[in-house]
Formats: structure tokens, sequence, C-alpha cells
């Protein structure tokens, strides 16, 4: 797929790809110190973003000179985790270069599109909640709003998943190994971190941390370019040093490892990302990194506005943090550390400007995924820090006894720290407890919030919480990934849905035009088959582009229900050659996705989703009716190839369980119809496309808890429904792995036994729901109808809506 998509600036001309061209061959000689001639694709891919960077640097210091001059308020967005995938087409289509920019290289026999596939993808995040962050700071760059991204320079980011004989395999990750020529290393932004050690009061009542150990934050910077390259922010990641990287006196003695140990210690803090999503790692080392990022981020924030603006008392006029999740929350400890032992404010005022300052965004109510510390654990590595997490805890608990209504239970629910069994912190009730703004993502994720986790502070803060629905940037989800649908839209509707998203409305009368829809289909079907290409290329495995592509591409976790869509599939299966007389739909099945590596069900799911494919696909009877394919190594990349050509987008959580989604959005807006849960930002969705443009079944969230309450018996479902026994019993019996019988045994049997995630609860519903999808699809017309509406309709899904909601009611910025 080529990225020279048609949105360019009518002024160019081969005179400027030329000076381009000369820029770029410069850069090569003087900069990477090679010629044409032994320049490798790697260098030319250097060459190319040093050069497009120097344009954006030039942007990058007019906007942040410009915020400074209007003594801008800035936006902070503190997330252990940036999905950010690939920059160069993103920075070169938001500078509008991308036409200049593949004439430039073709003068030098290269091709852009060719130098794009190799930039490695910037993977330091998991999934919705990393892919969110990036594509927030996307809009807060293309909205012109002065902002910075806080976060980690992961050296290993997510890992690269190899599937051997269909089991998942963790290789690492290693994203830095061209060295990463969008990155400026700030060595002046230096920070001091600190960890254990002891804290002495004088009798003056100044409190004094001596930490144990130290390390040094150390700044490297990335420009994020704005939509038109009219505004560039900065994604500062943190990378860890030691104070002291060689100790002379051991080299010198002859002990050359233990000389360099502090630095490898050092090192070992921004090494990897762990690669769990929603299970609390429990790893001392997280801790660290957290507070690591945190501080370091925290004192920049503090040093910055006592530069520009003098007197720290103003620091929430001028200044947002936002909590993505609560890996930042010690940075409400760190921050009152600051204010009341370095720049020596009473507790309330420090609590004050503290509460003022932050914002928290929570992402999930799993419980597994609410984060908390062994207080032993917290209490060593951060003394300082427990003491003021104590003493707001006592603050907290004495304004929560003066509530009517809030009894002992109520109190412990609030408290910071979890007295149930083994003591703990609770970072959830501290970023609560520390922010004037808790929001949720999706409109049924912030009710529920209101309703569970924090019911009790919400009685306590009943104006505290509130919804901003999840968006995506329809730069890289739309213009990017798909130039032809794109281009197809320009020519219906005109540009302005390219500068607001929410234009995508005029296309909405184009859904009965037969003209219009044909070629909406094709551009569809030009997707397809360079996905199918795709397929063949990597996989060896042919599919048919004609068929309907229904997708589930995410991370791999049993609430999301994978196995609900494997196991239909094996239940089609058997219908298909049971009734082989009937007029089948072709699908082809897609899944793709990562398991955390210690989670044991999730990564059998994927040797399921393997094993099932190899029969099926491998299997005459179906013949081109059905075929089901795992694609590995699921990144940002993979999914901007995958998500323009899918047709069916799967979005079947158990309803209550996913606080939001945003590959249902991305779906949506590339047209593929959604079959979906009444859950997260689906809800939403289907309000907007209207309830004929999408397939939904299953219980809702509040069926779900009535049937959890009512004692759910998963074996008389099971047992009632002819096509959801026989799938599991072919599963269980091995029919699928021939040369492990009992492997999914243990699989099956959890179902029978107690089915947490209802599946079985939601089956029949959810297969009759794929047989009206098959109906829809062989109704063509109807089908592109129902696609291009869901085009037309979701561009309020935009990161730029999200984006200005977050800045008018919590940041008070716009
Ligand atoms: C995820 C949710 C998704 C949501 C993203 C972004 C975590 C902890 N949460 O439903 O599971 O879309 O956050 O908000 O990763």
């Amino acid at each position: 797929m080529t990225s020279d998509i048609a949105v360019q600036q009518p002024t160019q001309n081969t005179a400027t790809a030329q000076d381009l061209a000369d820029s770029i061959l410069d850069t090569l000689v003087h900069r990477i110190g090679k010629d044409a001639q032994a320049a490798l694709p790697h260098d030319w891919l250097a060459a190319t973003i040093l050069t497009v960077r120097n344009d954006i640097v030039e942007r990058w210091m007019a906007s942040t000179k410009a915020a400074h001059a209007a003594g801008a308020k800035r936006v902070y967005y503190l997330s252990l985790e940036f999905l950010i995938g690939r920059l160069l087409r993103d920075a070169v289509t938001n500078l509008q270069r991308s036409r200049e920019v593949t004439r430039a290289l073709a003068l030098h026999g290269v091709d852009l599109a060719a130098l794009e596939e190799i930039e490695p993808d910037a993977a330091l995040g998991n999934g919705g909640l990393g892919r969110l962050a990036a594509c927030f700071m996307e809009s807060m760059a293309s909205l012109a709003l002065p902002a910075y991204g806080y976060g980690i320079r992961y050296v290993n980011g997510m890992f690269r998943q190899r599937i051997d004989d269909g089991w998942q395999v963790e290789m690492p990750e290693s994203w830095l190994a061209h060295g990463n020529p969008w990155e400026f290393e700030r060595r002046e932004s230096a920070y001091f971190v600190g960890f254990g050690g002891e804290v002495t009061a004088t009798d003056s009542g100044q409190i004094h941390w001596s930490p144990a150990e130290a390390v040094e934050a150390m700044a490297v910077d990335t420009p994020v370019v704005g939509w038109r390259g009219k505004h560039v922010n900065t994604l500062r990641l943190w990378t860890a040093r030691a104070f002291d990287p060689i100790k002379l006196d051991r080299f010198n003695a002859g002990d050359f490892t233990g000389a360099l140990a502090d630095q490898l210690r050092a090192e070992t803090l921004t090494r990897v990302l762990y690669p769990n999503d929603s299970t609390a790692a429990g790893q001392e080392l997280r801790l660290r990194q957290e507070y690591f990022f945190s501080s370091a981020s925290i004192q920049d924030i503090v040093r910055r506005h006592i530069q520009y603006f003098g007197d720290i008392r103003t620091l929430p006029d001028k200044a947002a943090i936002q909590l993505n999740d609560t890996h930042p929350a010690v940075s409400v400890a760190e921050l009152m550390r600051l204010l009341i032992d370095h720049h020596e404010f009473a507790f309330d005022e420090a609590w004050k400007i503290t509460r003022a300052t932050f914002g928290y965004t929570n992402h999930t109510l799993l419980p597994e995924a609410l984060e908390s510390w062994p207080l032993p654990l917290f209490e060593r590595l951060l003394p300082r820090h427990m003491q003021i997490v104590y003493a707001i805890n006592a603050r907290l608990l004495r304004e929560a006894r003066g509530v009517d209504g809030i009894d002992d239970r109520a109190i412990a629910a609030i408290s910071l720290i979890d007295e149930g069994g083994e003591r703990r912190v609770r970072m959830a009730n501290l970023a609560f407890a520390g922010s004037h703004s808790v929001n949720g993502v999706a409109a049924l994720h912030t009710q529920l919030m209101k309703k569970t986790v924090f019911a009790d502070l919400h009685r306590l803060y009943p104006t505290r919480i509130n919804n901003k629905t999840n968006g995506i940037t329809p730069r890289r989800w739309l213009q990017q990934c798909n130039p032809g649908l794109t281009t197809l839209i320009r020519d219906a509707i005109g540009d302005g849905f390219l500068d607001d998203a929410e234009k995508l409305i005029d296309l909405d009368v184009f859904a009965d035009d037969s003209a219009f829809r044909e070629r909406f289909w094709a551009v569809k079907r030009s997707n397809k088959v360079a996905l199918a290409n795709h397929i063949k290329d990597s996989m060896g495995l042919r599919i048919d582009p004609d068929a309907l592509f229904d997708v589930q591409i995410k991370r791999i976790h049993e609430y999301k229900r994978q196995l609900l869509n494997i196991i239909e599939t094996v239940a089609l299966y058997d219908q298909i050659r049971s009734h082989p007389e009937r007029d089948w739909t072709p699908r082809v099945k897609l899944f793709a996705g990562k398991a955390a590596s210690s989670y044991h069900n999730a990564k059998l799911v994927i040797k399921l989703a393997n094993d099932v494919a190899r029969r099926i696909n491998a299997d005459p009877s179906v013949g081109g009716l059905l075929k089901v394919a795992f694609l590995p190594n699921y990144n940002v990349s993979l999914a901007e190839k995958i998500i323009p050509a899918a047709d069916l987008s799967e979005q079947i959580s158990t309803a209550g369980l996913e606080a939001s989604g945003t590959g249902n959005m991305k779906f949506a807006m590339n047209g593929a119809l959604t079959i979906g849960t009444l859950d997260g930002a689906n809800i939403e969705i289907k309000d907007r496309v209207g309830d004929d443009n999408i397939f939904i079944f299953g219980m809702t969230a509040d069926e779900v808890e009535a049937k959890r309450a009512a004692g759910y018996d998963p074996r008389s479902v099971i047992d009632g429904s002819n096509e959801l026994r026989q799938a599991v019993s072919a599963i269980a019996s091995g029919v699928f792995s021939p040369d492990d019988r009992q492997r999914y045994a243990g699989l099956m049997g959890g179902l029978y036994e107690g089915d947490w995630f209802m599946l079985a609860a939601d089956f029949d519903s959810y297969a009759t729901a794929q047989r009206s999808v098959d109906t829809r699809w062989n109704d063509r017309d109807a089908w592109v109808a129902s696609t291009v509406r869901n085009v037309a309709r979701v561009g309020w899904f935009s990161s730029d809506r999200t984006i200005r909601e977050y800045a008018r009611d919590i940041w008070t910025v716009m």
C-alpha cells in the first residue's frame, strides 16, 4: 500500500522534489557517512527521517516559543505506555509532504512505501491504553494544545510474538537496533531519583529523606507533529543512568563486572515494558519504574513552572497533569513531597495545589487490574511517600466520617490502605483522592465506576467522576491506513472531513447511491486483496478476497472472549459439513493478538485458534467456504493493514468488562460492521450508526450481574444448546489436537464448571447474530449501504472530540 495519498498541497512541483532529493543525499553523506551506492535501505530511511525532521524541528521550536509567549497553560499526559507504532508516514502525511517525499526518493530510485515498511514499530505499550495515549498525543498537537507526554523510553518494547507449532513464543523486541533518528537526548534535563533509605525530622519539623540508592533520569524527546504541521508537541521519555557509571577503583582492582554494576542496575529500570496489560505485575521493578518516571516528570514540570512563572502557587493555573490509569498515581505523593519538603508548604495548602493540578483516568474495572502494592514494599522503597500517603489518608477518612451514610464498611473501602488480609496501598484510591477529576472512558464504564469500585468515594465526592468516551485519530486510522477510502470520500464530499471528522456525516446520503456503493465496494476489495497478499507472503496461506473477512484482533484475554469466536467457528464448521447443500457464506476468520507471557489460558486459546485453523484449512469438505488464520505478532502496523480490509469487526466481550474498546471505532470508521455485545463504547457506536447497521447480541451488563447473582449454571446451558455442546465436546475430546487429546480438556471443563465470562450464556444469541450477518452479506446493496453509514456516522469517535472534552471540562485550557 502506498502512502502517497491524495492529500497534498497544490503547489508542489518537481523543483521542490529535486531540492528535497538533494537534501536527503546530503544527509546520507554527511550524517550517515555513506554514498548512494553504498547505502542500505536503513540508511535511506535514517537519511529521510533526519531530513524531514529538520522541517519538524523548526515548527517545534515555533510552537514552544508561542506557548511560552502566550503564558499558556500546559497539559502533561503521564503514561507508562505509548503505543506509537511507526512515525515516518504519520509525520510526512501530517506535514502534507507525501507526494514530494515520494518523488524525491524516486529520484534516487528509492521507494518511500518500502522505507516505511522497514521502520521499526515503536511498541512502548501493551494495547488500548497505550494506543489511546498515542492517539491523544497526535490530537493534542493537531488541536495546537501545548502538551507534553511523559513516559519511559523502554529499550525493549512489547515482545515480538512468534508462533511455533501453534504456540506463542515471546522474543525480545529491539526497536532501537538501528538507532532512533526521531529522538533528541536532552542531557541537561536530568533529575535525581532516589529509592529506599531513611526519613528524619529536625526539631523545627523540617523533613529530610536520605535515599539509600539513586539513579539519574535523563530526558529523550520526540517531536509529535499535528495535522497540517501547524503545531508540534513533545513526547518526553525518561531513560535511567547511574550517577557513577564506572567505579574506577574496582575496575583497577580487576573487578570489571562489579565496576559496571551500578550502571547495569540503573539501566535495568528502563529496559523492558511489562508485557501485562491488565494484571498488576506485582514486581518491585514495576513499582520502581512507576516511581522513576513519575518523579522525573513531576520534577520537570515543577522546574518548568518555576522557570516560566516564578511562583509554584500558580501551578494549577498553568499545568494540568493527567494520570493515564494508576501507573503514575505515586505522582500525587511526589508532588506533595516536593511542595512540603522542598518548597515548605503546609500540608493543607500543598494538598489544595495538588488536587487542583491532577486528573485521573480509569481504564478498567477488572479487580486484578486495580493496582495495589504490599505496604512493606511501598514503605521500604518510598519511606517518605508512605508517610505522605498516611497523612492524606488521615485527612480523607476524617472528611469521610463527617458525611451522612458513610459507615465503617464505606470507610474501609475509601481508605488508601486495604486492610483486608496483607495490607496494601491502593493506587486507584490515591489517584482518586489526589485529583479534581476522575473520568471513565465510555458511558457505561463511567456509570459502573460510580456503582462498583468507586461507589463510596463517589458518595464522598459526588461531582468528581465524569465521562470522556475514547476516540481514535482519523489521521492514522483513516487517512494513512486507508488512502483509497480517503480519496473516495474526498471525491464525494470534499475535504472538510480532513479537519473535522464529524463532517463525515455528509457521506450518509451516498449510502443510497448505487454507483457510489460500487466504488466503495471496489476500495474495500482492493484492501482485501492487499491483505490476502500479505497473508500469502507471510504465512503461505491463500484466502479468497471475495469471502467475508471476519476479524478479531486485540490482546488475548478471557473477558474479550476469543474463545467464544473459536467455538462458534467450530460449530459453523460442523454445520457446513452436515448441511453442504445450504447456501453458506464464504468466510475468512482472522485472529491476531498477544497473550501476557504468564497467562496460561490466553496462550492456550492461541494454540486452539491455530489447531482449529490447521484442521479446517486442510479439510476439502468445507472447500472455500471457511478459512481460519491466526496472524502472528499483532502490532500497530499490522492493525493498519488488517482494519481497512475487514468486513466484520468482532467486539464480543462479556458486557460490563470492556471499559471502552478503541479497535471497535477504527473498524467502523473503515467500513466494517460490528458484531458485538452492549459493552463499552459499542453502545455508543450503536447509538450513532443505528440498530440496523450493527449486529448486537447477548446479555446486557445488568443481565450479566443478575444472572451471576441468581447462580449461573453453565452446564445446563451447554447441555441445552446442541451446537454449543457438540463444539465443546469435539474440542474437549481432542478432535483438533490429535497429537495431545487432553490439551483442551481443562479449558472446556472450565466452561462446564464455572464459565466466569459467560460464554455459554451468550453463545446461541451470538450464533444467531452470525447468521443474520450472512443474510445481510448476501444482500450486497444492503451490506454496502450499512458500511457506508458506519463510516459516515462515527466521526464523533475522533480523538479530537475526546481531547476537546478533556480540554474544556478537566484541563480548562480551551
Ligand atoms: C483498556 C481497556 C479498553 C480501553 C483502553 C483505553 C487497560 C487497563 N484498559 O477497553 O481495557 O479501550 O483501556 O481506554 O488497558
